[in-house]
C-alpha cells in the first residue's frame, strides 16, 4: 500500500468493490440460509448521530441562558405548529445522562451536538455565563466516559437575540468569532472536532428573505443577500479564531445542507451537468467557501443585487478546512441540456414519493452523488454526512413498540449509497444519523418526529424505535446487511 498513488488506491478500491458487487449475484452462502448480504464500510468508518440545542436542549431560561431568535419566533403567534416552542424540548438540559445512554448503547463512535450561543454569552457578546460552559464542559466529559467523540456545531441557528439586527449586521459575524473562540478554547483539551456553522441557507434565506424561520423577515433581495454574506463571513472568521484558540491537530468544517444535484440518467453528459449545477447552484455558501469568491454566474445572476464585499473578506471565508460536512435528505434531479448554461433542473411528478415532511422526496441516490460531486469539484480532505435521516408517522404501541419500517427503508437505502461512494475510494469518513431522539422540529414544532428513539413529550420517556435497533446493528458489524 506504501508505494501506490492516491489514484491507484482508488482503482484498486473501484475494481474490488466491482468484485464485491459481481460477488453479490453469487450467493457465498448454501441457498436457503438464513444468511445477510453484508457490504462492509472502511475499517475505522465513524458512525453517530446528530442534534442540535434549540431543538433537545429545553432549559430555555435555566442559569442564566439569555434569549435567542427561536426562542423569540417561536413565541409569536402563528410561526410553529400549535405555537410550540423549545421551552422543554427534549430535556436534554436535565437529562444528557439518559441522552448519552442512548448513544452508548448504540455503540456510536462519534455525536454530533451544538452549543446555545445565548447559554453561553446571554447577550452574544461581552460578559461569558460560567454556567452556561459548565454544562458543556459536563456534556463532554460524559460522552468522553463513554468513549464516544463529540464533534460540536458553534451555530445551529439559535442566534442570541440581543444581537441588534441579527445577521442584517456585519458585527454580528464578528460577535460569533469572539464567542467561537472563548468556546473552543474552553473545550479544545478534550473536543478536537469543531463545525462553524449549520445550513447557511435556513438560516439565512429562510430567516431573513422567505420569513419560514427566525426571526420571520421577508427581506428585499440586496439585503437578503448581504445576510448571506454575513453568514458565510462569520464561518471564515470563526475557522481563524478557532484554529488561534485550539491545539494543533484539531480539525475545523462545517455543516452545509448543500443542494445535491442527481443525473437524471448516469450518462456522461448528465453527470457532467449536475458537476456544473452543484458549483452554480451553490454559488452564495458552498461553492464560496470552497474557491474564495463568488463566481461570475452568480455575480451576473444578482447584477445591482450582489452582496457588498470588503477587502480580504473573500479570502477570510475561503480558509482551509479539514473537512467539509453534508446534511444529505433529498436529491434534486438535473439534466444536460443545449443551453449555454449546460444544465436544467427535472421537476418532479406529483406521484413523487416522499417522507412524513412533504419537503422529503426519497432519492437515495442523493448521498453517492452528493459526496462525489463536492469531490470531483473540489477535492476536500475529508467529507462527513452531518446529517441525514427522515420524519415518519411514528406511533407508540400499548406494547411499547415503534415499528418504523418506513424509516428503516429510507436508511438502509442512503447507507447503501454510502457504502457505493465510500468504496469507489471517496473520501468518506464517517456518517451522522439525524436524529437520536425526536425533537423540536422547527416551524414544525413536535408534529414532525425525526428521531431513532420516540419521545413522549409529556413524561419524556425516551423509547427506542425499530431503526434503533437497525442502526445498531449497522454500527456493531460497520456493514449493511
Ligand atoms: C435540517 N429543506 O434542516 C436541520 O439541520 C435540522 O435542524 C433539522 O431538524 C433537519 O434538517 C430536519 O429538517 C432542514 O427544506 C430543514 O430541504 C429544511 C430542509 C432541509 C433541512
Amino acid at each position: 500500500m506504501k508505494h501506490i498513488t492516491r489514484r491507484q488506491f482508488g482503482k484498486t478500491v473501484a475494481a474490488t468493490a466491482a468484485v464485491v458487487y459481481a460477488g453479490a449475484a453469487l450467493p457465498r452462502f448454501a441457498l436457503g440460509d438464513p444468511e445477510p448480504t453484508t457490504l462492509h464500510y472502511p475499517k475505522g468508518f465513524k458512525w453517530g448521530c446528530a442534534t442540535a440545542a434549540y431543538q433537545i436542549e429545553g432549559g430555555a431560561r435555566d442559569d442564566g441562558r439569555g434569549a435567542s431568535n427561536w426562542d423569540v419566533f417561536s413565541h409569536t403567534p402563528g410561526k410553529t405548529y400549535r405555537g410550540d416552542t423549545g421551552d422543554v424540548a427534549d430535556d436534554s438540559y436535565h437529562l444528557y445522562k439518559e441522552d448519552v445512554k442512548l448513544l452508548h448503547n448504540l455503540g456510536v463512535s462519534t455525536y454530533r451536538m451544538s452549543l446555545s450561543w445565548s447559554r453561553i454569552f446571554p447577550n452574544g457578546t461581552g460578559q461569558p455565563n460560567a454556567k452556561g460552559m459548565d454544562y458543556y464542559q459536563r456534556v463532554v466529559d460524559e460522552l468522553l466516559a463513554n468513549n464516544i467523540t463529540p464533534y460540536i456545531t458553534l451555530f445551529h441557528w439559535d442566534l442570541p437575540q440581543a444581537l441588534p439586527g441579527g445577521w442584517q449586521s456585519r458585527d454580528t459575524a464578528k460577535a460569533f468569532a469572539d464567542y467561537a473562540a472563548y468556546a473552543t478554547r474552553r473545550l479544545g483539551d478534550r473536543v478536537h472536532h469543531f463545525m462553524t456553522t449549520n445550513e447557511f441557507a435556513c438560516f439565512t434565506d429562510l430567516g431573513y428573505r422567505v420569513g419560514q424561520f427566525a426571526p420571520g423577515l421577508k427581506l428585499p433581495d440586496k439585503e437578503a443577500n448581504q445576510v448571506r454574506h454575513h453568514g458565510i463571513l462569520a464561518h471564515g472568521l470563526a475557522v481563524g479564531a478557532i484554529r488561534a484558540n485550539t491545539p494543533s491537530g484539531t480539525e475545523v468544517g462545517l455543516a452545509e445542507n448543500a443542494n445535491v444535484y442527481v443525473p437524471v440518467i448516469e450518462s456522461r453528459e448528465h453527470i457532467e451537468a449536475a458537476r456544473r449545477a452543484t458549483r452554480e447552484g451553490n454559488a452564495p455558501f458552498l461553492t464560496a467557501l470552497m474557491e474564495g469568491k463568488y463566481i461570475d454566474s452568480y455575480l451576473e445572476q444578482e447584477g445591482s443585487n450582489a452582496p457588498k464585499v470588503e477587502p480580504g473578506d473573500m479570502k477570510v471565508i475561503g480558509s482551509a478546512l479539514d473537512f467539509v460536512g453534508l446534511n444529505i435528505y433529498t436529491p434534486q434531479y438535473v439534466r444536460a441540456d443545449g443551453s449555454a448554461k449546460g444544465w436544467a433542473l427535472e421537476e418532479n411528478p406529483t406521484s413523487y414519493p416522499h417522507m412524513a415532511s412533504p419537503w422529503l422526496t426519497i432519492g437515495p441516490e442523493c448521498i453517492y452523488w452528493g459526496v462525489r460531486n463536492v469531490t470531483d469539484l473540489w477535492k476536500p480532505k475529508g467529507i462527513y454526512i452531518t446529517e441525514n435521516g427522515c420524519s415518519s408517522d411514528d406511533v407508540l404501541t400499548p406494547a411499547g413498540r415503534v415499528e418504523d419500517t418506513d424509516r428503516v427503508m429510507y436508511l438502509r437505502n442512503h447507507l447503501t449509497q454510502l457504502h457505493r461512494v465510500a468504496v469507489e475510494g471517496y473520501p468518506i469518513k464517517g456518517y451522522f444519523l439525524w436524529s437520536l431522539l425526536d425533537n423540536f422540529e422547527w416551524a414544525d414544532g413536535y408534529s414532525k418526529r425525526f428521531g431513532i428513539h420516540y419521545v413522549d413529550f409529556k413524561t419524556q420517556k425516551r423509547t427506542p424505535k425499530l431503526s434503533a435497533e437497525w442502526y445498531r446493528d449497522v454500527i456493531a458489524t460497520n456493514a449493511v446487511e
